[in-house]
C-alpha cells in the first residue's frame, strides 16, 4: 500500500529548514503533497504580505526532487477536507505547530518535525534588510 504524506506552509524567502521539514516528510511515505499558503492567507495569518507571490512560492516547492503534487492552501480551516482530498495517510508540520492538529488524529498520523534551528524567513528579512 502506498503511504501518501501530506504537510502545509507558506515557503516564503525559501531556506534550507524548509527544504529539510519537506525532505524529512518525503522520507515518511511514498508520496508528498504540499499545501502552500495563499497570499491572503498569509496576510490573515502573519499580517504581511509574503515577500514571494503563492505562484512564485507554488513553482519554488513544486520544483522539489521530495514534492510530488502541490495546491494552493486557502484557508487553516480546511486541513480536514485536504486531508480527505488528498487521501493523505500522515500530516506532517514543524514543531513550532505543535498539538494544534492532533484533532486529525482520528484520520491519519499526525507527526512533527523538529524544526531546523536557527533560521526563518522572518530572521532572513531582517538580516536582508539590515545590511542594505
Ligand atoms: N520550518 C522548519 N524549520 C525552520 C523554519 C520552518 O522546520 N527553521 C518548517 C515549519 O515548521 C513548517 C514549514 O517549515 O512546517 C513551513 O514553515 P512556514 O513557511 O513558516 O509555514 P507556516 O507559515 O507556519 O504555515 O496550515 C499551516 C500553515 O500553512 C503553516
Amino acid at each position: 500500500m502506498s503511504r501518501t504524506v501530506i504537510t502545509f506552509g507558506t515557503f516564503d524567502v525559501f531556506h534550507v529548514g524548509h527544504l529539510r521539514v519537506i525532505e524529512r516528510a518525503a522520507a515518511l511515505g511514498d508520496r508528498l503533497v504540499v499545501g502552500v499558503s495563499a497570499d491572503e492567507l498569509n496576510l490573515r495569518k502573519k499580517g504581511r504580505e509574503p515577500v514571494f507571490s503563492q505562484g512564485e512560492r507554488l513553482a519554488i516547492v513544486a520544483a522539489l526532487k521530495a514534492v510530488d503534487e502541490v495546491f494552493v492552501e486557502e484557508s487553516l480551516e480546511l486541513k480536514r477536507d485536504y486531508i480527505q482530498k488528498y487521501a493523505a495517510d500522515v500530516l506532517v508540520m514543524g514543531d513550532d505547530w505543535k498539538g494544534r492538529f492532533d484533532e486529525f488524529g482520528d484520520i491519519c498520523e499526525v507527526v512533527y518535525l523538529t524544526r531546523t534551528p536557527a533560521i526563518s524567513t522572518t530572521a532572513l528579512i531582517e538580516k536582508i534588510s539590515a545590511t542594505s
